[in-house]
């Protein structure tokens, strides 16, 4: 491959075994490509540790409809969060339980405070904020907002 510098890496055994199970089960055709993802992802990590970054990603959320008061809530976290949110998707998972994901732009602080707000509400099931990059700096809004 071009452009690239090859390194050694020196792994126990049984760490290379259970390294090389999981990146079968998850389809990676070389053991480079696995830990050039990994190395991806923990320096994404490193970033994403300054709450003053600006950076975009989705708050992915399941919750159950029938808690009283919690669609309301959640509508209202989020129209107070109107500048931070591009759009949301709501998905109906089966009789009792909703997913929403919630793609956001703004301050890494600012995210993790509204996926906090609307996560430790009674009745929301699990609320994990994922950052998918560094953000240029305005949302991208979809449709026109009133
Ligand atoms: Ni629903």
């Amino acid at each position: 491959m071009e452009g690239v510098t090859r390194i050694g890496v020196s792994l126990e055994p049984e760490l290379l075994e259970q390294f090389d199970k999981v990146i079968s089960k998850k389809g990676y055709v070389s053991r480079s490509e696995a830990i050039r993802d990994l190395v991806r992802d923990s320096l994404a990590e490193t970033e994403w540790k300054n709450d003053h970054e600006y950076v975009c990603g989705v708050i992915i959320m399941v919750y159950d409809h029938d808690t009283t008061g919690l669609s309301e809530k959640l509508t209202t976290i989020q129209h107070a969060a109107l500048q931070a949110i591009s759009t949301t998707i709501h998905i109906h998972l089966d009789h009792d339980r909703c997913m929403e994901i919630v793609a956001v732009e703004g301050e890494l602080g600012q995210m993790k405070k509204l996926a906090n707000e609307m996560g430790t509400l009674k009745g929301v099931l699990r609320c994990k904020l994922t950052m998918a990059s560094q953000a240029t700096g305005h949302v991208h809004y979809v449709g026109v907002r009133q």
